[in-house]
C-alpha cells in the first residue's frame, strides 16, 4: 500500500508538556513519524507521496469554523503578547464558569478551544496541522481511486480533537475529517474503528448523533486513564446515532487474549453495520514499553491486528494516531500494514 507523508510535520517540534506535574520535552516529537517513514521504507511497504493541498473547508465539516480558523493565529497570537517558547493553555471554561463567551487573550482563547494543556503550539505547529490533514485527505483519495488500502502517515495526531477543542496532542481530527469526506464522496456508511490506547473522545463526539459513521474505540478505562471523561461502555450515542458508538474500556495491564477479544467484538459490531469504508485510528501505544499507557501488546501483535483487519474484506484507510515508545513505533505501526498486506 501507499504511504502518504509530509516533512512539513517537523516544524512541530521543540514543544515541552507538562506531564505529572513536570514540564518534559512532548513525547509526540518528530522523530515518531520519522522512524515510522524508515520502517515503510526498509519494509518496502509501497510508494511514499506527497500530500496535496486540501481546502479547510473540509476541516470545517467536522469542525466548527472559528475553531478552525483560530489555530493559524496561534502562535503569532502569543508572539505578539510578548510570549515565546512553547504557547498552551491554563485556565478551562469548565462548570460553573461561562463557557459561552469567546474571550480575547491568547492564553484564554487556547483554553477556550482545548479540554487540556496537551495541544501546544511552536511556530511550525500550524504548518504540521494542515499538513496532517493533507496527508489524511490525500489517502483518502488513494482509497476512493479504487486502492485497496493507503496509509496516512499523520502528525500530529487526531483522536482527542473535536467540534471546537483539541487537546492531547491532537489539533484537526484527521480520521474525523478524512470519514466524513467519504460519506460525501459516494460512501453511504463508514466505520471508524480506532485502536489507540486512549480514548478518541473527539472522534466519538463528532459524530455521537450521526447513523452514517460507525465509531468503534479500544482503549484504557477512562476511570484511571487519559482522557478520563468519556470512553464508558455505556456511550452508545445520541438520537439517530443511539447503538453506532461502541466502547471497550479496558483495565490496565490488558495483554493480547482479553485485547483480542474486544477487536474480535468490535470486528463483528462493524461487519454488521456492513459499512463501504473502514477508518481505522492507528495508535500503537497499546504497546507494552511505552512510557504513557498500560496495556501488554507485544511487536508480534502489530501483524496479527493488520491481518484481522484485511478479513473485513473493506477498502481501508490508516490514519496514524499515536505511540510513544519511539525505538520501537515503526516496527510496531508497519507490522499492522504488512499484517494487513500479508493476509
Ligand atoms: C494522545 B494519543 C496522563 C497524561 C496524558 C496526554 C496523552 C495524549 C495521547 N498522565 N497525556 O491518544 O496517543
Ligand atoms: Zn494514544
Amino acid at each position: 500500500m501507499k504511504t502518504v507523508y509530509s516533512p512539513k510535520h517537523l516544524g512541530h517540534s521543540g514543544n515541552v508538556e507538562l506531564i505529572a506535574g513536570a514540564m518534559v520535552p512532548a513525547f509526540e516529537k518528530p522523530s515518531r513519524a520519522e522512524i515510522i517513514k524508515a520502517r515503510v521504507e526498509s519494509e518496502r511497504l509501497g510508494a511514499i507521496v506527497a500530500p496535496a493541498d486540501h481546502d479547510l473547508a473540509w476541516a470545517k465539516k467536522v469542525h466548527r469554523a472559528d475553531f478552525v480558523d483560530f489555530l493559524p493565529t496561534v502562535y503569532d497570537r502569543w508572539l505578539a503578547e510578548g510570549r515565546d517558547g512553547t504557547a498552551m493553555p491554563m485556565t478551562w471554561p469548565t462548570r460553573g464558569l461561562r463557557g459561552d463567551v469567546v474571550p480575547k487573550s491568547t492564553e484564554a482563547l487556547l483554553g477556550y478551544y482545548s479540554f487540556d494543556a496537551g495541544a501546544t503550539f511552536v511556530k511550525g505547529t500550524w504548518e504540521a496541522i494542515k499538513s496532517s490533514f493533507d496527508v489524511a485527505l490525500t489517502a483518502a483519495g488513494l482509497v476512493k481511486g479504487g486502492e485497496r488500502a493507503a496509509f496516512a502517515l499523520c502528525r500530529p495526531p487526531g483522536h482527542h480533537a473535536g467540534d471546537a477543542f483539541m487537546g492531547g496532542y491532537c489539533f484537526i481530527n484527521n480520521a474525523a475529517v478524512a470519514a466524513h469526506w467519504f460519506r460525501e464522496n459516494g460512501a453511504s456508511r463508514v466505520s471508524i474503528l480506532d485502536v489507540d490506547y486512549h480514548h478518541g473522545n473527539g472522534t466519538q463526539q463528532i459524530f455521537y448523533a450521526r447513523d452514517d459513521v460507525q465509531v468503534i474505540n479500544l482503549h484504557g478505562d477512562p476511570q484511571v486513564e487519559y482522557p478520563y471523561f468519556l470512553g464508558y461502555a455505556d456511550e452508545t450515542g445520541e438520537g439517530a446515532g443511539t447503538g453506532f458508538n461502541h466502547n471497550y474500556p479496558m483495565p490496565f495491564g490488558t495483554p493480547w487474549a482479553k485485547w483480542n477479544e474486544a477487536l474480535e467484538d468490535g470486528c463483528r459490531r462493524l461487519a454488521s453495520y456492513k459499512p463501504d469504508i473502514v477508518v481505522v485510528s492507528l495508535g500503537v501505544d497499546t504497546f507494552e514499553k511505552d512510557p504513557i499507557s498500560k496495556f501488554k501488546l507485544t511487536s508480534a501483535d502489530y501483524p496479527k491486528i493488520g491481518k484481522r483487519i484485511a478479513a473485513l474484506g473493506l477498502p481501508t484507510l490508516f490514519v496514524m494516531e499515536g505511540g510513544y515508545a519511539v525505538d520501537e513505533i515503526g516496527v510496531n505501526a508497519v507490522g499492522v500494514l504488512t499484517g494487513f498486506e500479508g493476509a
